[in-house]
């Protein structure tokens, strides 16, 4: 949730207008990470001086209001820093003065764009206010964006530089967040970094960089040890108030962006929560890490850490890859769709292929995931696995727990991130935890991996974002590779999520004789499964009649399932309140009687999931029940199922074998979801409260 995107251009002549436009277009290939407002800051007529645009609702408003605005755009500058932000409110609501970026006081010393929560605002306002400090927007970042000029105001004598100066306030910040400064006192530099919230830097230059790697510049002892709080007396002699300690750094050669004759060359930077605003410029990307702070000034980036490393903690790496993403802008462009959401659905034919590649050999039905292939016996030999994820991709851990505990014969749990997290659940060395994320950034999946790391659990990630926490922070992972996913909810992904653990299943059974035959059977539907997708999509002009003939002006829907299909269940309501805002309620059948079937009449729109597997004759039994009890439900079967009663509705799927059949049921509930949303005029791909990337907990 949430964008940042910076813009520094050195040596390279922009004018205004080119600057907003890039700075508009980064937000806008932000914007399915869903926000509720945005702005920019830019650089003014005068030395010192910054603009400002900020406008509730869409960036495309955003666009509009700098266009309708008096400033001359055709002011060039030939190097500049300027920053943006799309706003997820998290403090204080959704309104042009809670905007970002940020400014410290009227003239706007410091301004600050931020990503997620800074939890002890409340403090530091308190404090700052005390000293006569003047908040205007309600928000936790405003409190960053004063303490830095307070501390800034503070120190007499020399001043800091201004990595020395974001360091001192990062330490007094508690909470998460990515953060990006800019200031009138460092003009044309920008400091940014990271604690929990994503942040990548991408680089363009004319010439090839000579290396792919910056060095990492650690802190010396001596200025690290921790400043007194800001919360002290203003008198104290220490802390921030002391003057700046010997910084004592180790400096760097930054030898990526020295040209061969050494002199600085022509060089532009693109901060970013995600690649996606950053590929249309330049494939080249670094990826920051917790407690990284960058500093971009006279074409160079400099990394340094907030900390230097903890004695006995994991070692540090010495630099951070640039990397070279392998995305293409079309692949995150809707095409001849009218939504991200409908492009992903029809995308799963393709999508599934791409996370069987290279990994599923259907001549000698074997599995090979290069990404665990070291850590295979490890698995096997752990005493319980422990899935851990949220929303949709808890969903295919709970579609997948069966399979894998048949075939891997070891206890397997699921648990919501937060939950998991609230119980402070118990979790051992010979634990091996599995976190599901499409993102890869959810911030209660992430707390909860940490928490399994420190407690010595072997610890899995299967996340479709490549570069993303997740994928960097476990021991080792398989990538589910089914493209970006724009649409908030979730579909491609889950079906490649589901087929991600299915493979991790099937390859840690491998040293199994006896399942042979059923691993043959398995692989087997895995290579039927793009046609039969196929197939379920050609209906789609029938699942639309659904949503806009028996469903249409229903205010609640009840999806029931048993075995295998309780997660189609589950998933498909989540989409269809998701997206539709229709209540909706995934129900094991085998639970009916437990309770739900006092909800049934015949006013209850019923969705019944009787696909053919050995739980057929119990899903029977629950029919009858609702039947009996008036419901007209419509069944989700098999095309060959003769056995459906005469004049029922009927949602007919090709038949796979029982553990690859929810990836075939969800495909219609995927599609009725989205045409219930469309019928309402509901906004598909960015539904109302909720964001992409849920990086706060
Ligand atoms: C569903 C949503 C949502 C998502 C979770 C977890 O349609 O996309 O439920 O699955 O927020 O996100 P990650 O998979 O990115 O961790
Ligand atoms: N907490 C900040 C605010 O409410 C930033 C929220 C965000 O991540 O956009 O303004």
């Amino acid at each position: 949730m949430c964008g940042i995107f910076g813009y520094c251009s050195f040596l390279q002549e922009k004018d205004r207008k080119t600057v907003c436009d890039i700075l508009v277009n980064g937000l806008a290939r932000q914007e399915y990470r869903g926000y509720d407002s945005a702005g920019i800051g830019i650089d003014g007529d005068k030395p010192g001086e910054m603009y400002f645009f900020k406008e509730v609702g869409k960036v495309a408003g955003l666009r509009k209001k700098i266009a309708e605005s008096d400033v001359d755009t055709s002011k060039t500058f030939i190097s500049q820093v300027s920053i943006a932000h799309t706003r997820w409110a998290t403090h204080g609501p959704p309104s042009v003065v809670n905007c970002h970026p940020l400014k410290s006081d009227p003239d706007a010393h410091f301004i600050v764009v931020h990503n997620g929560i800074v939890t002890n605002a409340v403090a530091l306002r308190l404090v700052l206010q005390k000293r006569g400090y003047k908040f205007e927007s309600e928000t936790d970042t405003e409190a960053a964006a004063i303490l830095t000029k307070y501390i800034y105001d503070s120190q007499t004598g020399k001043k800091p530089t201004f990595t020395e100066l974001v360091k001192q306030v990062l330490h007094e910040l508690e909470g998460s967040f990515a953060f990006v400064f800019k200031s009138s006192h460092y003009p044309n530099e920008v400091v940014t970094a990271r604690r929990g919230s994503p942040l990548l830097i991408g680089v363009k230059t004319e010439k090839k960089l000579k290396v792919d790697f910056v060095d990492v510049e650690f802190a010396g002892p001596e200025s690290d040890a921790k400043s007194n709080s800001a919360l002290a007396p203003p008198t104290s002699p220490s802390g921030l108030l002391a003057p700046p300690s010997n910084p004592g750094m180790l400096r760097s050669q930054s030898r990526a962006f020295m040209s061969e004759d050494g002199l600085p060359q022509p060089i532009e930077f693109f901060i970013a929560s995600d690649a996606a605003a950053i590929i249309e410029h330049t494939k080249r990307v670094l990826y920051l890490e917790d407690d990284d702070i960058a500093h971009i000034s006279g074409g160079e980036l400099h990394i340094h850490r907030l900390r230097r490393n903890e004695e006995g903690g994991a070692p540090q790496a010495q630099h951070r890859t640039i990397e070279t993403l392998e995305i293409e802008l079309a692949e995150i462009m809707k095409g001849k769709f009218d939504h991200f959401m409908q492009k992903e659905i029809y995308e799963q034919p393709e999508s599934v292929v791409n996370t069987m590649r290279g990994r599923v050999n259907f001549d000698q039905a074997r599995i090979t995931l290069g990404g665990l292939r070291a850590y295979l016996n490890i698995i096997r030999r752990g005493r319980r696995i422990v899935f851990c994820a949220c929303g949709t991709s808890y969903h295919s851990a709970i579609a997948t727990r069966a399979i894998f505990e048949e075939l891997t014969e070891i206890p397997v749990s699921v648990e919501l991130a937060s939950d998991f997290l609230d119980r402070k659940t118990p979790i051992f060395r010979d634990d091996v935890c599995v976190f599901v994320s499409q993102s890869g950034e959810t911030a209660d999946t992430i707390l909860a991996l940490r928490y399994c790391l420190e407690r010595g659990a072997l610890c899995v990630g299967v996340v479709n974002t490549v570069g993303s926490t997740i994928s960097r922070e476990t021991h080792c992972g398989v990538h589910i590779n089914a493209g970006p996913e724009i649409g908030v909810a979730s579909t491609k992904a889950y079906t490649s999520q589901y087929i991600a653990l299915l493979m991790v299943a099937l390859q840690l059974s491998e040293d199994r004789i006896s399942l042979t035959e059923r691993r043959n059977q398995i692989i087997q539907g895995l290579h039927a499964l793009p046609g039969q997708i196929k197939r379920v999509l050609d209906g789609d002009k029938g699942f639309q009649e659904l949503a806009t003939g028996v469903l249409a002006n229903q205010r609640s829907l009840l999806l029931m399932g048993r075995g295998y299909q309780y997660a189609t269940c589950l998933e498909g309501a989540l989409k269809i309140k998701e997206i539709s805002y229709m209540h909706s309620e995934g129900i094991l059948a085998g639970e009916l009687k437990h309770g739900p079937l006092a909800l049934i009449d015949e006013n209850m729109p019923v969705i019944i999931v009787m696909t053919q597997d050995s739980l057929y004759p119990k899903v029977q039994s629950a029919y009858a029940q609702i039947t009996a009890r008036k419901a007209a439900p419509i069944i989700i079967c098999n095309e060959e199922d003769e056995g459906i009663p005469k004049g029922c509705q009927t949602i007919r799927v090709p038949s796979t074998v029982d553990c690859l059949q929810g990836l075939l049921n969800i495909i219609p509930l995927q599609l009725l979801s989205y045409h219930l949303a469309v019928k309402n005029g509901f906004d598909v791909d960015f539904p109302r409260n909720l964001a992409k990337s849920v990086t706060t907990e």
